[in-house]
């Protein structure tokens, strides 16, 4: 074989190694994701199967999850942020730590959706929604002959002491959503006596929103402050567990979903949050004991969630509690005012 004919072979052999590996490669992404563990990983297994894109995830509350992607705004490690309360949401939009992208399934979206899409100038859009309240454990509520809660302002009876759980709102979605609805309903001073109040009779404040349910479902907490569709999670499962909607009127959620700002994968993103929003997708989350209500308007949430439409909701301002100013305002007065008096 002459040099020419060694260097053609060569060439070619090259050729047919790249265009092989070049069909090996796989799309692939990183999600961020604020909800349950589970619900994370069933999505992902599903998003896999549908477009054959390999996802790294790490899963992280709704307040963790935005000061991470702030933290890595100059060198953008995740693609999409999936799940969480949607002030945070609305805050990394207006921080410009997401970008815009309306969805090809826009018409199918619940008004909710859309409306807090158009709130961030599509930097963000609801996937899901739920109300806010508490569950209790019957079983050690009967056993402490403790009253039967059923409002926001029952939690603060001296008789509760050390029983009632409800996340840090700072790391928290879901306490930061208790936080925001506690001054909407009662005002700013009158809300933040009652946290002062409440304070008194809080055994632990936890990392994530969910965990105080769980801890009562255990038997470690009497009370514990989360959504309700949290509470009917450990009711599914079988656990002596109450949910309360609180008398007074409650807060609730619009779970959001957003690209994150430099993403590496953005083609792959777009196609993330177009599944995300289909019925497929969102069919998925009884399977994994989620009950929110979904943004796809073409899918009905499961008979054993929260009937939102029969619970007092308050008209929440997802405007200003999801501002930026707003919330870093509230999260630093209840870190000065509320969490470092003494219990
Ligand atoms: O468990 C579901 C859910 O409550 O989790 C999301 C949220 O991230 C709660 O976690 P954190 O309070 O720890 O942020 C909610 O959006 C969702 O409904």
């Amino acid at each position: 074989m002459n040099y020419r004919s060694t260097l053609v072979t060569l060439l070619a052999a090259s050729a047919v190694m790249m265009a092989s590996s070049a069909a090996i490669a796989k799309d692939k992404m990183t999600l961020y994701c604020s909800p349950q563990i589970e619900w994370c990983q069933l999505v992902i297994k599903e998003f896999q199967k549908a477009t054959g894109i390999e996802v790294a995830m790490t899963r992280k509350s709704s307040g963790e999850t935005f000061a991470q992607i702030k933290a890595e705004r100059k060198n953008p490690k995740g693609d999409v942020w999936w799940g969480g309360t949607g002030d945070p949401h609305l805050q990394a939009a207006e921080e410009g730590l997401t970008v815009a992208y309306k969805s090809k399934l826009w018409n199918d979206l619940r008004p909710w959706s859309t409306k807090q899409a158009e709130q961030a100038n599509m930097k963000t859009v609801g996937i899901y929604m739920g109300a806010l309240g508490y569950g209790y454990n019957t079983e050690l509520l009967a056993k402490k002959g403790l009253p039967e809660p059923k409002c926001w302002k029952d939690l603060l009876k001296p008789a509760y002491k050390g029983e009632v759980q409800i996340a840090n709102p700072n790391s928290s979605g879901t306490a930061y959503t208790t936080l925001a609805t506690i001054v909407q309903l009662f005002g700013e001073d009158g809300g933040f006596d009652f946290m002062k109040g409440l304070h008194k009779n809080i055994n632990q404040y936890t990392k994530s929103g969910s965990a105080p349910i769980k801890a009562a479902a255990r038997g470690e907490t009497t009370i514990g402050i989360v959504f309700l569709h949290d509470v009917v999670t450990q009711v599914i499962k079988g656990f002596p567990i109450k949910a309360v909607a609180p008398c007074e009127g409650t807060g609730y959620e619009i779970g959001s979903m957003s690209i994150i700002k430099g993403a590496r994968n953005m083609e792959s993103a777009k196609k993330w949050v177009d599944w995300a929003l289909s019925p497929a997708a969102q069919k998925l989350m009884p399977q994994a004991k989620a009950y929110q209500v979904p943004s796809n308007a073409g899918v009905q949430p499961p008979p054993e969630a929260p009937k939102v439409d029969q619970i007092k909701l308050i008209d929440y301002n997802f405007g200003l509690y999801g501002s930026s100013a707003e919330r870093k305002r509230l999260l630093s007065k209840w870190d000065n005012e509320v969490k470092s008096l003494p219990r």
